[in-house]
């Protein structure tokens, strides 16, 4: 049990969520690799949502609203640490949501799609037989989707994603949106949307900023989605990242002279 009172409570529960979800055969060993990168980033970006993320979040719900056929991609990691904020962010855009696993097994897909039903989901895709279409130019079982979901879809979320098949459902002529607290990370620089941030501080700030998009005119919208830019996100990130090593460099080096 860790004290609410510890400096690094957030983070610390954040880990105990994933390490249950292994347990429940949720996440894959990997996936720990994965949120250890992620939180390596999280610290040299300060553990806050920074404006470049805010911007990219109006962005992604302006595309999610705007989208024909949004579908939510949900894996391991997603599914340990923000399954009420994904059921919630499908049922307020109308998307559909779909299991969609970098290392497949049925046993975690039905896991995954068990977890998001306790939340509260009607339908989740990607199960079983459902995932039978396939991404072109992937191999193995990384590049299976459901005909119903992510094959038709125009619009994909898929948070934590990894690049190579990032760069497949763009070639694809879909437009991604993902979560990436790694600015340098391939998915991160394919994306169309990359909200860096970590994925429990921006997914429900996700759902807050679609529930008050959803009065604004599909003209506003676009414009909110055309005002963007992720070249720019990306180098505003690369570049709040220098400054604040700088700054936390410079404060330590007026320490020192200030002891002599
Ligand atoms: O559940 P599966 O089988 O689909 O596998 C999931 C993982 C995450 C293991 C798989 O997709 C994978 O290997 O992903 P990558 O290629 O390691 O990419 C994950 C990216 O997410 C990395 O760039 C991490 O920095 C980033 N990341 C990790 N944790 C978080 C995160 N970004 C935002 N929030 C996090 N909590």
């Amino acid at each position: 049990m860790i004290p609410p009172t510890h400096p690094r409570y957030r983070s610390l529960l954040e880990r105990e969520k994933l390490v249950e979800g292994f347990e429940r055969g949720l996440v894959v060993p990997q996936g720990l690799i994965a949120h250890g990168r992620g939180e390596a980033f999280d610290y040299l970006i300060g553990e806050e949502t920074q404006d470049f993320a805010v911007r990219a979040i109006e962005a992604a719900s302006a595309a999610l609203l705007l989208a024909e056929r949004p579908v939510v991609s949900v894996n391991g990691n997603v599914a340990a640490l923000v399954p009420e904020h994904v059921v919630a962010l499908s049922r307020e855009i109308g998307a559909k949501l779909e299991v969609n696993l970098f290392y497949r097994s049925r046993e975690r897909e039905e896991a995954i799609a068990a977890a998001l039903r306790a939340w509260g989901a009607d339908e989740v895709l990607g199960v079983g037989e459902d995932a039978s279409a396939r991404i072109p130019e992937l191999q193995s079982e990384r590049r299976r989707v459901s005909p119903r979901g992510i094959l038709l879809a125009d619009v994909v979320f898929v948070p934590l994603e990894d690049g190579d098949r990032t760069e497949a459902l763009r070639r694809m002529g879909k437009t991604v949106i993902t979560v990436d607290l790694n600015p340098l990370s391939r998915t991160a620089r394919t994306a169309n949307i990359t909200i860096i941030d970590n994925i429990t501080r921006a997914l429900p700030l996700l759902v807050d900023v679609v529930k008050r998009h959803k009065s604004l005119s599909r003209d506003s919208l676009r414009s909110i989605l055309e005002g963007y830019s992720n070249e720019r996100t990306i180098g505003e990130a690369l570049d709040h990242i220098c400054k604040r090593l700088r700054d936390i460099a410079s404060s330590l080096r007026a320490l020192n002279t200030c002891g002599g």
